[in-house]
């Protein structure tokens, strides 16, 4: 198996978190998202048209979501995962339904832009020059509408950075989201449901990676359960598949330079 995947993608480090949690060895291959902007290249929109990252190619089977690079791993976990438990399925299914409708970019850039103000002239100039070099390729593109979707959405993400309300009031909406989804977290065993770890451990543990790297992780440990719910997430940190998977907890721009 290939995982295409980028060391400071949050989907990315789902995808890897998982099989390394699972046990499913897989070679990464390294995907630079950032400065050579990889993901537009053609010969990966042939692999993803979404033109995102995580990737996984098992011989003529390719997952293009996390998402589905999740499922396949609690799949091939069995019992070593919860999520075969019939009792615990939809409360795991719940939680993991409910990470995935959190808009992560918003929260880290919105935050980003909190903290480093000139990022508010960067970013919408960066999204600019994508939709331009998409643009550029539309016309000989083999899958023009794949492009012209990632166009839209580069285009929604800077009316979003552009427009509305201000970036305290988007960082509050931002805040509340995530205030719920802690809400709905089970009060954690060893794991989040129990004695062995289930997507929703995959994924509650990437998000608080990603609350730590942004400075927000006191929402965590405000929250009425916050004590219990940092143990858990010290004691994911410990996993051997934790510290396998790359998951950022301080922001590393060198590394997005250097592409280490
Ligand atoms: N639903 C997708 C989302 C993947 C995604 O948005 N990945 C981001 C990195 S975390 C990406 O590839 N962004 C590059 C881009 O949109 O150009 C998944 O879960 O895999």
């Amino acid at each position: 198996m290939i995982l295409y995947s980028a060391p400071p993608s949050y989907y990315s480090m789902i995808g890897r978190l998982a099989l390394n949690t699972a046990h499913i060895p897989f070679e990464n291959h390294h995907m630079d998202i950032h400065v050579r902007k990889e993901q537009l290249a053609p010969w990966y929109i042939a692999l993803n048209p979404h033109m995102t990252v995580p990737t996984l190619v098992d011989g003529k089977t390719i997952l293009i979501d996390s998402q589905d690079i999740l499922r396949l791993a609690a799949t091939q976990a069995g019992n070593q995962w919860l999520d075969i438990d019939v009792n615990l399925a939809p409360q795991i299914e719940s939680v993991v339904k409910a990470h995935y409708a959190i808009p992560i970019e918003r929260l880290t850039f919105c935050k980003a832009m909190l903290h480093l103000p000139i990022l508010k002239f960067i970013f919408p100039r960066a999204l600019g020059g994508i939709i331009k070099s998409l643009q550029a390729q539309l016309t000989t593109a083999k899958n023009p509408t794949a492009l012209q979707a990632k166009i839209d959405l580069n285009q929604s993400r800077i009316t979003y950075f552009t427009q509305g309300a201000s970036l305290e009031e988007k960082m509050t909406v931002e805040r509340n989201r995530i205030g719920d989804y802690l809400n709905q977290l089970p009060t954690p065993d060893h794991f989040l449901f129990g004695n062995k770890p289930s997507s929703a451990d995959i994924v509650t543990a990437v998000l608080f990676g990603r609350l730590k790297m942004i400075g927000e992780y006191a929402l965590v440990t405000n929250d009425a359960r916050g004590v219990a719910l940092d143990q858990w997430f010290r004691r994911m940190q410990q996993e051997l598949a934790f510290q396998l998977s790359d998951i950022w907890l301080r922001f590393q721009w060198w590394r997005i330079l250097l592409r280490g």
